[in-house]
């Protein structure tokens, strides 16, 4: 069998920087979720890349960002417990904002690890996108390769990959070459509806739920699951479930035709929307959920 090289890739950067959106066009295939709420990322979500000659584990991890909040905290440690272990460290930069405390604060965690680095200046695309944050980050950091593009429109990452495979070494194959995710389907289903749930609602409403498959028959040709939805407090179940429950039926439907596409058979999908008190205050909870402390 032909030599691979083999490695994992950690993103890393600020909240709605488009890591999510990077790894996807990377991977070319949807393995993690977007939207343009900041925090939509809660877990280290793999997507595999597979050619002749390489096999890139790409890990995306929660926007890094000021600690206002215990899950921020939590979701911010995760971020660089992410970087800690990678081969590579692909370090997405917004290039529409200011250069701020996160990318201060990014860089700061960053750079003591001494990882290659290599830097991402993100959407480019848009009009208000300013090269100067290039020259503040390229002040405190050494990355092997600055690379300009767009995360939503550039039609080609090769750069970005063939850079990455420069870095990589000779190893071993971590999955089956098929591989795309290493996601389990009631994690794609549950970060699916996640995902809806950001699309389609605002300010707090998504940021206090979670799903959580409570029954799951997969077959052949058919996957039946039922999946909860939790909130904190009944004003946010009755936003989710919407009039005559209008928008809990949205979120099914687009959920449902998503998981359709990405398991390739038919769904069946039943949503139910329950109350779990301030679940993100309860840091054993948290715990529990999330990986972190
Ligand atoms: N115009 C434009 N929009 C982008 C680009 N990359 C990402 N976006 C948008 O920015 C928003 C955030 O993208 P995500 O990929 O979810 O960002 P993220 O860094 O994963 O965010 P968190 O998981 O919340 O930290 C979405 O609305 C994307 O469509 C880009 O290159 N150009
Ligand atoms: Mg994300």
């Amino acid at each position: 069998m032909k030599e691979k090289k083999t490695g994992f890739v950690a993103l890393i950067g600020r909240p709605s920087s488009g890591k999510s959106t990077l790894l996807n066009k990377l991977c070319g295939y949807k393995a993690s979720i977007v939207s343009k709420h900041p925090q939509t990322t809660r877990f280290l979500v793999k997507g595999i890349y597979n050619d002749d000659s390489s096999q890139i584990i790409f890990i995306d991890s929660p926007g890094f960002h000021n600690f206002n909040s215990n899950l921020n905290r939590g979701l911010s440690n995760l971020a660089v417990r992410n970087t800690e272990n990678a081969d590579v460290i692909l370090y997405v930069v917004d290039t529409t904002r200011e250069f701020g405390r996160e990318e201060e604060d990014i860089i700061n965690k960053i750079k003591p690890l001494e990882r290659i680095t290599i830097v991402v200046l993100n959407k480019i695309d848009l009009e208000n996108s300013d090269m100067e944050i290039k020259n503040r980050v390229l002040e405190k950091l050494a990355p092997v390769g600055v690379v300009e593009f767009s995360a939503l429109k550039g039609k080609n990452p090769d750069k970005i990959i063939n850079l990455i495979k420069k870095n990589l070494q000779i190893g071993p194959m971590y999955f089956p070459e098929d591989y795309v995710t290493d996601q389990s389907i009631p994690f794609r289903i549950t970060e699916v509806v996640r995902e809806k749930i950001f699309q389609l609602t605002k300010e707090e409403v998504p940021h206090s739920c979670y799903a959580e498959v409570e029954e799951l028959k997969v077959n052949e040709d058919k996957i039946e699951a039922r999946c909860a939805v939790f909130v904190e407090n009944e004003s946010q179940k009755g936003i989710i479930i919407g009039s005559k429950g209008s928008m809990i039926k949205m979120i099914g439907v687009k959920a449902r035709y998503d998981l359709e596409n990405i398991f390739e058979r038919r769904v069946n999908l039943f949503l139910n929307v329950k109350v779990h008190k301030d679940w993100r205050k309860k840091d054993e909870f948290l715990k529990k959920m999330f990986d972190i402390s």
